[in-house]
């Protein structure tokens, strides 16, 4: 495996090699499950049919995020395999921004995976990570999937769940949580389900949504709300639809 510095950076897919890397170590190191890997090829595709790039519709969807999560009482991001492998500093930065708590929160859940995520978090600067507990359940998901901490997404009004799978979206908004969703796919499951869809890759999203977070830092909750309230979810998911059509 090469090292991430010896990707060249003028590459023309220089972002999708640095993706692949990042996941190919994730899976080495214990972080990333094998199904990460086809959901990376996925979410791979999608990105080319968008154009690797942030389209301005995701770019309103990111600030809404930052505006939801600057506003919520008890935000938490949720942290799975691919999430930690891809952005674990920008994870942290973003927390830091917000106020927000960090969960590891797995789809194939092993208590080897949960350790391994943690640490890897802690080594990007995290201080706090929740997860490890899993002393509440998400109604309506089987045991293990269910499991999540009682003082972290289960209090939370606020999550956001990046490459998330559809039933566990599903169930978090049937609980009455505010899903932010990151997801290259605007017709999977989760983005249709989330109160914010993000449809961009994560590796630009996460480190946009912390931007617009630092900017509308002094906002007062009036205004923030408002950036809220003009969020319009349908536009930004056929938006996201016709740039995939339109290619
Ligand atoms: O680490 P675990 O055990 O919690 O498992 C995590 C995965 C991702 C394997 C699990 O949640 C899963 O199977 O997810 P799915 O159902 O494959 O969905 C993943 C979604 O994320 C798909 O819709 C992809 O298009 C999307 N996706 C993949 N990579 C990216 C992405 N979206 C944004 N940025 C990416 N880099």
């Amino acid at each position: 495996m090469t090292d991430e510095a010896d990707i060249p950076e003028d590459h023309p897919r220089y972002q999708s090699l640095l993706t692949r890397h990042r996941i190919e170590e994730g899976v080495e190191k214990g972080i990333t499950s094998k199904q990460g890997l086809i959901a990376e090829g996925r979410g791979e595709s999608f990105d080319y049919l968008i154009g690797e790039e942030t389209i301005p519709s995701a770019d309103e969807a990111e600030r809404a995020a930052a505006a939801r999560l600057l506003l919520a009482d008890h935000a938490v991001l949720s942290v799975n395999g691919n999430v930690a492998a891809l952005v674990p500093g920008e994870i942290v930065s973003l927390a830091e921004a917000t106020g927000a708590d960090i969960e590891v929160n797995l789809f194939g859940r092993t208590e080897e995976r949960m350790r391994a995520i943690a640490d890897h978090l802690r080594e990007h600067g995290a201080e706090n990570v929740k997860g490890l507990a899993a002393d509440a359940r998400i109604p309506g998901l089987e045991h293990e999937r269910g499991k999540v901490d009682a003082d972290g997404i289960f209090d939370a009004d606020v999550v956001l769940v990046p490459l998330e799978d559809g039933d566990r979206a599903e169930a978090l908004a049937e609980m009455g949580k505010t899903e932010i969703v990151i997801d290259l796919n605007p017709l999977s499951r989760s983005p249709r389900t989330a109160a914010i869809p993000i449809i961009d890759n994560i590796i630009r999203a996460v480190p946009n949504v912390t931007r617009h977070a630092r900017e509308l830092a002094d906002s007062t909750p009036e205004e923030l709300e408002v950036i809220v309230a003009e969020f319009d979810r349908e536009a930004a998911l056929d938006d996201a639809e016709r740039a995939i059509r339109d290619i």
